[in-house]
C-alpha cells in the first residue's frame, strides 16, 4: 500500500533490469564452473553457437535444459492438434481468426507519387524468414505461438520458424499447426536465439527474431541484434489498473492475480483515488490467493507492485504515463473519457468488460506488448514489425537537371567533391 508520492520516483526511473535470482546465479555457477554475470554467460553461449553450429547448440541445450534439441515434424503438430478436445480446437480457431481479422486491418501498403519530375514511391516488402520464440519454462504459452505467427503470416513472411524449449508441450505443437507456422524446433534459451541468428546445420538462419522470453533469451536477443533484427527486449510482464469506486473489487483482484501468476518478477499495480476500493481489493487478493495453484509466484509478484492511493483519476493517469505499463486497464466509470490522456502504454483495456486476460488470448491484438517502460518508445507487436519500407527514386531528366545543381552546392559544403561531380554530370546543358 503506497501513497502516490512514494512511487513517483520509482515509476520515473524504471528500466529493463537484469537482476539475478540466487537460483539463476547457482545455475550459472554449475554450468560454467565459475561466477559469471548473466551477460557474460550469454555472450559465451552465443559465441559458441555462432562458431560451433549444431554441435554447440546441442551441447548447451543438454547442459542447460537437460534435453537435446530436435525438430518437431509437422505430422506431430497435426496429431497434437487432432488430439485436442473439440472445445480447445474451437478456442484456438476463434483466437486465430480474431487475430487475423484484427491485424489484417493494419495498413501495409506503400504509396506512389508520380509528378512531372518522375516518380517517387515507397514499396513495402515482408521480411523473408522470421523466428518466433515461445517461452516454455514457467508455463507452455501456446497462445504466444498464435500471437506472433499469425501476424507474420498476415504480413506475408515466407518462412516462420518457431523455437521453444524442449520437451515441447503438445499444446504448443497444436498451436503451431493452428497458426500455420512452417517449422518448429525444440530449443530454448540463449542457445536457441543464437541458432536462429547464425543458423546451424539444421536450423536455418532467420532475418528477425520476435517474441518474449526469460532473462537469457532477452540478453541473447540484445547480443545478436545487428546480426538479425529483433522486435524488442521483453522484461517481466506487468499490468497497471486504474480503478474508481465503480469497479468491482473481486474482478480487479482477479485481474491483478492473472498478471501476477506469470512470474515472481511480474508487477501488478492498482491506482485508485478510492481508499475503500483499495481495502476491498487487498482483502480480495488474500481470499483469492488461498485457492490459486500458482499462489507462491503470485504472492512474490505482488511484492513488486502495489496498491496506490492517488488524489484523483487525472493524477492516476499521469502516474500511469510515467510508468508506461505493458497493460493499462481503466476500470472506471467513463473509461473512454480518459483515453486522450494516455500516451505511454503497450495496450489499453477500457472498462471492466475489457479484461486483460481476454486480450492475452482472443480479443484480437497480439499480446506481445512492450514492457519495462519501453512503451515510451515502441508499441505492441504488429504486422509492421514484419515489413520493411523501401523508398524508390525514379527521376526524369528534367528533375535531375534541376536537383543536381542544388545538390552540388550542398556536396561542396560537405567537402565531398566526388558527390558534386557525380551530381553535375546530370545538371543539364549548362552544368556538365
Ligand atoms: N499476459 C502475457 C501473455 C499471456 N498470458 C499468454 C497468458 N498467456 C503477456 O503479457
Ligand atoms: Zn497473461
Amino acid at each position: 500500500r503506497y501513497e502516490a508520492k512514494e512511487v513517483r520516483g520509482r515509476f520515473a526511473a524504471r528500466r529493463l533490469q537484469f537482476a539475478l535470482s540466487e537460483r539463476v546465479r547457482a545455475g550459472i555457477r554449475s554450468a560454467f564452473g565459475e561466477e559469471l554475470s548473466a551477460e557474460e554467460a550469454v555472450r559465451r553461449i552465443v559465441g559458441d553457437v555462432a562458431a560451433g553450429g549444431q554441435k554447440a547448440l546441442d551441447e548447451w541445450s543438454l547442459k542447460l535444459d537437460r534435453h537435446a534439441t530436435y525438430e518437431v515434424p509437422k505430422r506431430e503438430w497435426r496429431e497434437a492438434y487432432d488430439d485436442l478436445s473439440t472445445e480447445l480446437r474451437e478456442a484456438l480457431g476463434i483466437a486465430r481468426e480474431r487475430l487475423e481479422k484484427f491485424h489484417r486491418k493494419e495498413p501495409k501498403g506503400g504509396f506512389l507519387a508520380a509528378t512531372s519530375g518522375g516518380m517517387l514511391a515507397q514499396i513495402v516488402r515482408p521480411i523473408r524468414r522470421v523466428g518466433a520464440y515461445v517461452p516454455g519454462g514457467s508455463a507452455p504459452l501456446l497462445s504466444t505461438v498464435l500471437h506472433t505467427v499469425v501476424l507474420a503470416r498476415v504480413a506475408g513472411v515466407q518462412e516462420v520458424i518457431v523455437a521453444t524449449p524442449p520437451p515441447v508441450h503438445p499444446g504448443v505443437m497444436a498451436a503451431a499447426w493452428a497458426a500455420g507456422a512452417d517449422r518448429l524446433f525444440a530449443m530454448g534459451g540463449a542457445q536457441a536465439v543464437a541458432a536462429l541468428a547464425y543458423g546451424t546445420e539444421q536450423v536455418p538462419r532467420v532475418d528477425k527474431i520476435v517474441g518474449p522470453g526469460n532473462l537469457f533469451v532477452t540478453l541473447a536477443k540484445k547480443e545478436v541484434y545487428g546480426v538479425v533484427g529483433i522486435d524488442g527486449l521483453a522484461g517481466p510482464t506487468e499490468t497497471l489498473i486504474v480503478a474508481d469506486a465503480s469497479a468491482d473489487p473481486a474482478t480487479v483482484a482477479a485481474d491483478l492475480l492473472a498478471q501476477a501468476e506469470h512470474d515472481p518478477a511480474a508487477e501488478p499495480w492498482l491506482l485508485s483515488p478510492d481508499a475503500g476500493l483499495l481495502d476491498a481489493v487487498a482483502a480480495e487478493l488474500e481470499r483469492q490467493l488461498e485457492t490459486l495453484p500458482r499462489a507462491e509466484i503470485a504472492r512474490a509478484a505482488l511484492q513488486n507492485g502495489g496498491l496506490v492511493q492517488v488524489r484523483d483519476l487525472s493524477s492516476a493517469l499521469e502516474l500511469a504515463d510515467l510508468y508506461a505499463p505493458e497493460h493499462l486497464c481503466l476500470s472506471v466509470e467513463r473509461p473512454t473519457d480518459w483515453l486522450g490522456q494516455v500516451n505511454n502504454a503497450g495496450g489499453v483495456f477500457l472498462g471492466e468488460h475489457s479484461g486483460e486476460a481476454i486480450g492475452d488470448y482472443l480479443a484480437g491484438p497480439s499480446h506481445v506488448m512492450p514492457t519495462s517502460g519501453s512503451a515510451r518508445w515502441t508499441g505492441a507487436l504488429a504486422v509492421r514489425d514484419f515489413l520493411k519500407i523501401v523508398p524508390v527514386v525514379a527521376l526524369s531528366a528534367r528533375a535531375a537537371a534541376e536537383l543536381s545543381a542544388l545538390g552540388a552546392r550542398l556536396a561542396r559544403e560537405e567537402e565531398l567533391e566526388a558527390h558534386a561531380r557525380s551530381l553535375e554530370r546530370r545538371a543539364g546543358p549548362s552544368g556538365a
